[in-house]
């Protein structure tokens, strides 16, 4: 009985080597029962990266609805989800030595004071895809479901910025939240970083209170976080309760010793990591597709066409083109692609193929950005975080 259940919790963590304690946590945490990962409102086969903090990878055929929905989207944390929030007396303080006034609002003030909007915006963690860098990258080892194109619905960051009063000074717009630091010491952040101040000025840059038309759940941010679709989802903070308009470069927790940079210069797989002034923040995520139909593996009885979709997106970008091949990049055939609802949206694609002959294939799908730049095949720039992998998405199908 005992071996039973050990044998299955080996499998629900995959890769990850988990110590004892760790299995006891996420025992007491209720996340791991024998037939899987329970997390209210979230689905049985998303797959635990790590249980402190939570990082949850989404395998790709979960990310086939064309909103990803609240139950399906990954979760990655730096710290420890905060506690005992009330959002009655939930306050956003805004500051910095770039603000001309301090402002606090409460959450009913951000809601009856500003306008509101919702967009579907895409996140994307900076380290989705890093499992595949050789010599590994440092942190979660994601496969290629650190991404979500979600509906968020709050206050445009540039209204509220506005009403606070932005000197000609200003360069950064950066966050606090209200999580805890893994060392359980309450003076550390666990990560506070931002955007330029044009980034935060854009129209879909969002104060969100609501995720898929509900309040946001407590582990993606309840009751308020940031919403900066296209770039890398560590700038979109949850649980914020303050946001800083800075005259320099944010240099919160998170922000410095190579976090979310990249070398300024490619270095050889294995090179140690630049000093940080060698290194640039990341900041538009590159061009990348998922197929998210069908699940890798499928057996096809009887046939030989198979319908096939996905999703595309680019960072600030759009996509222009989607391709995929049958014959491990031989050749390509053009998809139907679909125009995002929004700017910051991923965009839909299908097509239809054809296999000259039962047997195994490999699928693989490439988009392309509006500046025409593709995804590569292979596993792009070495970087010592594992960053920005947007290598082709493969999957592989047995034609009976
Ligand atoms: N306060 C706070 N905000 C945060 C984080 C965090 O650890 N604390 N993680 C960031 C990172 S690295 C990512 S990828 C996204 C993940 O958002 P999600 O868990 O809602 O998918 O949240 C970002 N915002
Ligand atoms: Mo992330």
């Amino acid at each position: 009985m005992a071996r039973g259940v050990l044998f299955t919790l080996s499998l629900a963590f995959g890769r990850s080597a988990m110590s004892a304690e760790t299995l006891q946590a996420a025992a007491k945490a209720g996340a791991l029962k024998p037939d899987g990962f329970q997390m209210k409102g979230k689905h049985p086969d998303l797959v635990v990266l790590s249980d402190r903090p939570w990082n949850v990878d989404t395998p790709p055929h979960l990310l086939d609805a064309p909103v990803t929905s609240t139950a399906h989207a990954f979760i990655r944390n730096n710290g420890l989800v905060p506690e005992e929030i009330d959002a009655a007396t939930w306050t956003l303080t805004i500051d910095g030595e770039s603000a001309v006034n301090r402002k606090v609002y409460t959450l009913d003030e951000l809601k009856s004071n500003f306008k509101h909007y919702t967009y579907q915006l895409q996140l994307e963690c900076g380290g989705n895809g890093r499992g595949e860098f050789s010599p590994p990258g440092k942190g979660n080892q994601w496969g290629n479901g650190a991404i979500h194109c979600c509906q968020w619905t709050g206050v445009r960051v540039k209204d509220v910025l506005a009403a606070a009063g932005i000197k000609p000074d200003a360069v950064y717009v950066a966050y606090y939240g209200k999580d805890r630091h893994i060392s359980g010491d309450p003076k550390k952040v666990p990560i506070s970083r931002g955007v330029p101040v044009n980034k935060a000025l854009e129209n879909e840059s969002l104060l969100a209170w609501a995720m898929n038309g509900k309040d946001i759940p407590l582990i993606h941010g309840y009751p308020l976080r940031l919403v900066f679709g296209g770039w890398p989802a560590s700038a979109s903070g949850k649980w914020v309760n303050r946001l800083v308009i800075r005259n320099k470069v944010h240099d919160g927790p998170k922000m410095t010793h190579g976090s979310y940079m990249v070398p300024a210069q490619p270095i050889a797989p294995g090179a140690p990591a630049p000093a940080d002034k060698d290194m640039k923040i990341i900041e538009s995520m590159p061009v990348r597709s998922l197929i998210s139909y069908p699940k890798t593996g499928a057996i096809l009885q009887n046939k030989k066409t198979l319908n096939l979709r996905g999703h595309a997106w680019a960072g600030d970008l759009e996509v222009k083109e989607m391709h995929v091949s049958t014959d491990f990049g031989a050749t390509w055939q053009l998809c139907k692609l679909e125009k995002p609802v929004n700017r910051l949206a991923w965009q839909d694609w299908s097509t239809k193929v054809t296999f000259p002959s039962a047997g195994y294939y490999e699928i693989w799908a490439r988009a392309t950005d509006s500046l025409g730049k593709m995804q590569p095949m292979v596993v792009p720039a070495w970087n010592p975080g594992g960053y920005l992998n947007n290598a082709c998405h493969r999957i592989a199908v047995q034609v009976a």
